[in-house]
């Protein structure tokens, strides 16, 4: 095989190689796929629903929507007209409501089945949640728990404040979650069955959110070690230039 191929071929399995790592950012939600939910005190009280498409971890998300308090109403709706491509959830005057979004692959129930994504690598994309919260009115607490099976769970309670008017990103490194009490051990993020975010509202409160992924420390483009890529990619394109260089011409002067 001539030189040249052979570094063209180097070339090719480098990039072949790095390019899942370039493309990094794991993706748990973009919202984009509609569903609305709605609860009031005349009924329904509580609502469920499941959706599956791109842009979902495991291709099905599961929404269950409660009812807390004893008058008003709430609804979430994601991918609707005042708010497309977001997760917006509204809780009514004088009401308290729970919203529960579940990644835990195609069961099509409120139930979460905790190894239902598969044993996901979630650190292959990063050590970190982000969540874009696009809107808020108050303070809210956003409960994530991460499944490795029904015994091995872990959870961290993000405290969103108040007044958030242009979008923002709240990062929760995986280090910061903390073994479920009623667990035997602590999730493996690099072996999780499913992933849920709970908004429990105990006060009205009307929330926007753009995004959830799984990012690294620099941002959602960070690239993992890019002096690596760079440097496997300037080696083969280097090698690709010898070969050229040498070429047909250079082999028939060695003969
Ligand atoms: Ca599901
Ligand atoms: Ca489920």
């Amino acid at each position: 095989m001539a030189f040249r191929y052979k570094a063209c071929l180097f070339v090719v399995i480098a990039l072949a190689i790095c390019w899942p790592q370039v493309a990094s950012a794991q993706v748990i939600d973009t919202f984009d796929v509609a569903q609305t939910l709605n609860v009031q005190i005349s009924g329904p009280t509580s609502d469920f629903d499941f959706a599956s498409g791109g842009g979902i971890l495991g291709m099905e998300r599961d929404v269950e929507l409660t009812l807390n308090s004893t008058l008003g109403d709430a609804d979430i709706e994601i991918n609707g007209t005042p708010q497309p491509s977001r997760l917006a959830m509204d809780v009514g005057p004088s009401s308290m409501a729970t919203g529960k979004v579940t990644w835990d692959g195609i069961d099509m129930a409120p139930a979460v089945n905790t190894t239902g994504l598969g044993s996901q690598d979630l650190t292959l994309f990063g050590d970190r949640l982000a969540l874009e919260v696009a809107s808020n009115q108050l303070a809210q607490d956003v409960k994530f728990t991460v499944w490795s099976d029904a015994n091995n769970v872990s959870e961290f309670t993000l405290s969103l404040p108040a007044m958030i008017n242009t979008p923002q990103v709240f990062e929760v490194p995986f280090a910061n979650f903390a073994m479920v009490p009623t667990a035997t051990g602590p999730a493996d993020f690099s072996d999780v069955g499913a992933v849920q975010m709970e908004i429990d509202a105990l006060v009205p409160n009307d929330l926007a959110f753009d995004l959830l992924e799984i990012r690294r420390p620099n941002g959602p483009n960070a690239i993992p070690e890019p002096t690596t890529m760079v440097l496997l990619l300037l080696s083969g394109f280097g090698f690709a230039m010898f070969g050229w260089r040498r070429g047909p011409g250079g082999h028939q002067l060695a003969r």
